[in-house]
């Protein structure tokens, strides 16, 4: 058996499109098979996981050992693990630790942002005012992303040298901000723009928006615009 990944509906799961790009990104499709599974329900994904006990939520994968590996980090440090020559982590050092503490800062934080502005991939609205515990989450953003660049010397557009999970967790971060078209400060603004013409994430979103369906319950009342180009 080989790995298997289940994930959300690519337009509004945003722990979906992280752990998809840590294989995409990486070149593991070969590796892993990805399934989709669409909650159209108040019951969200409970019952079409359960044939994947213990796992409740999505990203899940399934080792071929038979681990089930219901969690985004855990899904993350196997695949580095597993796949040495993948570099899903940095090989420097001082980039791998930086990499390190900004991904699991993503997974552990940032509730405002979460709650508040919920990923969405089929509608980019009108530039909305943060309130205030969203804006001091995304002054933290970009403290992190700054900071990052500066540490690592990254000459790329990324955070710490060549794409890594810190980018790839990072991914729904930023496109939240282009949907919800936030002026963003210099480091945040650039940081956006590398993920909004990063061809794997364009090709998640073009194959999101011709397969899989809106969900009413997550989008919000506020007025469209385009999806940004950049
Ligand atoms: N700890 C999990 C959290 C994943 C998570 O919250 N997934 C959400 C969607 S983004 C989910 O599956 N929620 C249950 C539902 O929609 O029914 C991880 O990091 O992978």
């Amino acid at each position: 058996m080989s790995y298997q990944l289940i994930l959300g509906n690519r337009l509004y799961f945003s722990w979906s499109l992280a752990a998809w790009l840590m294989v995409a990104r990486f070149g593991l499709e070969k590796e892993v098979s990805v399934e989709f599974i669409y909650p159209e329900t108040e019951n969200g994904v409970g019952p079409l996981i359960a044939a994947y006990p213990p796992a409740r939520t999505v990203p899940m994968m399934r080792t071929p050992e038979g681990a089930i590996l219901s969690d985004s980090m855990a899904i993350a440090e196997e695949l580095a693990t597993r796949f040495p020559d993948a570099g899903l982590w940095p090989s420097d050092p001082l980039a791998r630790g930086v990499a390190r503490t900004l991904a699991n800062e993503m997974h552990s934080s940032f509730r405002a942002l979460r709650g508040g502005w919920p990923v969405n991939l089929r509608h980019a609205f009108e530039a909305q005012t943060p309130p205030a515990d969203v804006a001091a989450e995304l002054d933290r953003l970009e403290t992190i992303w700054a900071y990052a660049r500066q540490v690592t010397k990254s000459q790329t557009p990324w955070l710490c040298g060549t794409y890594s999970i810190a980018d790839a967790i990072f991914a729904p971060m930023a496109t939240r901000l282009a949907t919800y078209g936030f002026d963003t400060r210099p480091t945040t603004r650039a940081y956006v723009a590398a993920h909004l013409t990063d061809p794997a994430l364009q090709r998640w979103r073009a194959e999101g928006l011709a397969n899989d369906p809106e969900m009413p319950s997550v989008e919000m009342p506020f007025p469209h615009r385009a999806w940004p180009a950049a």
